[in-house]
């Protein structure tokens, strides 16, 4: 935990050091994290990661393929300079982190299947932080029960977002990727942020991911089903595989 809050460079570390409430945020944070590895254990498994050689030539690209606003436009041609991360809601320390400063955390690299419940799979290697890196900087409370996923795109005109459970959120296949196959994502993957949720079916993959809120639920979120899918009747929350 000491290494993420270095690594983000926020300075967080020195306020936690002179802060008599320090010690109990990284009780609560600690807690959180191993509260979830312990419960239902099986669901810490890993997902099967493949060799570099098996992945796909082409990452089909499937729900939206851009995000359609100026905004995004202009910030994909400066190379993503301006996209902030949000890390928010029922946490002790808000973050608002650039592409530089996930780049500079300590990084997973992953080659796994990806299954959309339309029936396809494609293999990639992705790159990026731990989530478990970024909730414990940020220091879940334990009346946090969800981290929402908060996106850039709006598809039938709805924000796309989803969740999951603490358990899906600290499993060490949960990355926040910036790199598709040593790349930087293509738009249609979701540029230049996407969640790898490797334990879920396709659909609980965030793209263009804007923001990470921990929440006690999910009723007041969107229609309260705790996803875009999920939403709209077509898809259960759970997704794991
Ligand atoms: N923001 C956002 N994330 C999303 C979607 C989307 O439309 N918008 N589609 C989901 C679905 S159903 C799948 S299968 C994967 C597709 O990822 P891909 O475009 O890289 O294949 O992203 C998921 N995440
Ligand atoms: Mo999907």
């Amino acid at each position: 935990m000491l290494a993420g809050l270095a690594a983000l460079g926020t300075g967080a570390c020195a306020k936690i050091a002179n802060s008599d409430t320090g010690q109990s945020w990284f009780d609560a944070a600690e807690d959180w994290h191993r509260i979830a590895q312990r419960t239902l254990a099986g669901r810490q498994r890993l997902a099967p990661e493949f060799a570099r050689d098996d992945v796909s030539p082409d990452f089909k690209g499937n729900g939206s393929l851009t995000v359609d606003t100026p905004a995004y436009r202009a910030d994909r041609e400066s190379g993503f300079a301006a996209w902030r991360l949000l890390v928010g809601g029922l946490v002790e320390q808000p973050l608002s982190l650039s592409m530089d400063d996930l780049r500079a955390m300590p990084q997973r690299t992953q080659v796994t299947r990806h299954d959309c419940v339309e029936g396809w799979s494609a293999i990639g290697e992705w790159t990026g932080p731990q989530l478990s890196l970024l909730l414990d900087s940020a220091r879940v409370k334990r009346d946090a029960n969800f981290i929402v996923f908060r996106c850039a795109d709006n598809l039938y005109g709805r924000d796309y977002y989803e969740s999951v459970d603490m358990v899906d959120a600290y499993h060490p296949q949960t990355i926040i990727a910036h790199l598709l196959n040593g790349q930087p994502i293509p738009e249609k993957n979701g540029a230049p942020l996407r969640m790898r949720i490797e334990r879920q079916l396709g659909y609980k993959h965030a793209k263009y991911l804007t923001g990470i809120e921990a929440v006690a639920d999910l009723s007041d979120i969107g229609d309260g089903k705790g996803g875009f899918w999920e939403d709209f009747g077509n898809y259960q929350w759970y997704a794991g595989i």
